[in-house]
Formats: C-alpha cells, structure tokens, sequence
C-alpha cells in the first residue's frame, strides 16, 4: 500500500513535468490585429510568456500561428487582457 502510493505520485509528478514540457502548435484568429504594429503587439505579448515561442502571423486573415510550452489558456487570457481577444481555430 505504501510503496503503491509512492509509485502513484512519481507517475503523478512525471505527469505533470511532462504537461509543462510539452510544446504545443495552436492557431488564432484575432480581429483587433489589424496592421504590422499589431502583429508586432501580440507577438510580443506571447514572446512575454514563452521567449521561445514560434510565431507566425497572416495580418491579411488576421491568422497567428503559435508553437509553444505555455499554457494555452494563459496565451489566450494575457492577448485579451493586451486588447487582442482571439478565437482558437485549430
Ligand atoms: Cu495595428
């Protein structure tokens, strides 16, 4: 029983290092981002959570492309909170 249980929070600890590792592709579509100043906005907004996110942005469909190990909830809150509300398309 004791050693089971140790078992269970090493999985559990592996578990969760794994989920903040993890490097996750997701695509938006923000409205507010209408020029490059704009795209150079929400680009800096989500290099501020992840100096190591990929960005790439469409200002035409107004599409932004995002590789990255922040939480995709968190990317989505601090855009809104900079004006930059998006829709996750993919
Ligand atoms: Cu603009």
């Amino acid at each position: 029983m004791g050693s089971f249980t140790l078992i269970n929070m090493v999985v559990i600890a592996l578990n969760i290092a794994i989920n903040i590792q993890e490097l996750k592709t997701m695509k938006l579509r923000i409205d507010a981002m209408t020029c490059g100043g704009c795209a150079r906005s929400v680009t800096a907004t989500i290099k501020d959570l992840d100096p190591n996110a990929t960005v790439q942005i469409d200002v035409a469909t107004k599409i932004v492309e995002i590789e990255s190990t922040a939480p995709q909830q968190k990317i989505l809150e601090t855009l809104a909170e900079d004006g930059f509300p998006a829709v996750q398309v993919a």
